[in-house]
């Protein structure tokens, strides 16, 4: 029931961030994966598959019915929680650029499965109450969908972050929100060591593809980006020392 994974080293991992309700981009992700998947490759979706800028390209409840099959049908499909599916859960508004995404996920809800909508959504959050909150590699990187959180005293905490529920959890709360301007270089140093990682990667921040920050984290925007479209096909075997490294395993949509 922990909320870490931890991934040994043999093959690789396909890290998909920010889908954002975007199913031509998230059909794309899914052919890609089904050329890819075999025992010992993983497919990391890191979080906010649901909540589309418009209501009328929003295709969140197919993404999420289909995220929820292929969790539950493949060991090796790993979706982790972002703020966008937190907010599902504790039922707290989350807006993006002035739009309330919690009463839009509502609305599409009630106008696909009517009077039954509630049921519907007690059923997506229990779901979603599931879903893991990082992955750990064991060639060293660590993902989730942002941070890092502060105070974090041992890689234990990472897999006991829900413990204290979803509501008023400070670590809970920065590894799902927390933006390179909230934290310091030496934040994400000090998190880095404690976790026995040499990188991070997440989502949530929109870049133009990528964006390196502090020289170990990368910021990877997959759907719902600034410009280009970028996803990281992780060497799982490979000895990662540096950004560079990590660079390489780049592909673009
Ligand atoms: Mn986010």
């Amino acid at each position: 029931m922990g909320k870490l994974i931890e991934l040994p080293k043999k093959g690789k991992a396909l890290i998909i961030t920010d889908i954002h309700g975007n199913l031509t981009d998230f059909n794309k992700y899914m052919n890609i994966w089904d050329q890819f998947k075999n025992r010992d490759n993983h497919l990391i979706l890191t979080g906010d598959f649901i909540h589309a800028m418009g209501r009328e390209n929003d295709r969140s409840i197919e993404i999420m019915e289909s995220v929820q099959y292929q969790c539950e049908n493949s060991e090796n499909f790993h979706v982790l929680l972002g703020n966008h599916e937190w907010s599902t859960i504790t039922k707290k508004s989350v807006y993006k650029a002035g739009i309330n995404q919690t009463l839009n996920f509502d609305e599409l809800l009630k106008d696909n499965f009517g009077q039954s909508y509630n049921k519907e959504l007690e059923e997506y959050v229990e779901f979603l109450k599931k879903l893991p909150i990082a992955v750990r590699t064991a060639n060293k990187i660590f993902i989730s969908h942002a941070g890092p959180p502060r105070n974090i005293k041992s890689l234990d905490k990472i897999n006991h972050i829900t413990d204290k529920g979803y509501n008023e959890n400070p670590p809970l709360f920065q590894i799902l929100w927390n933006r390179f301007e909230d934290y310091t270089e030496n934040d994400l140093k000090s998190f880095l060591k404690t976790v026995n990682c040499k990188m991070m990667i997440v989502g949530h921040t929109p870049v133009d593809g990528i964006k390196l920050v502090y020289k170990n984290q990368l910021i990877v925007s997959s759907s719902y980006s600034k410009g280009k479209k970028a996803y990281v096909e992780l060497n799982l075997k490979e000895d990662i020392k540096n950004s560079q490294n990590l660079l390489k395993m780049v592909k673009y949509l």
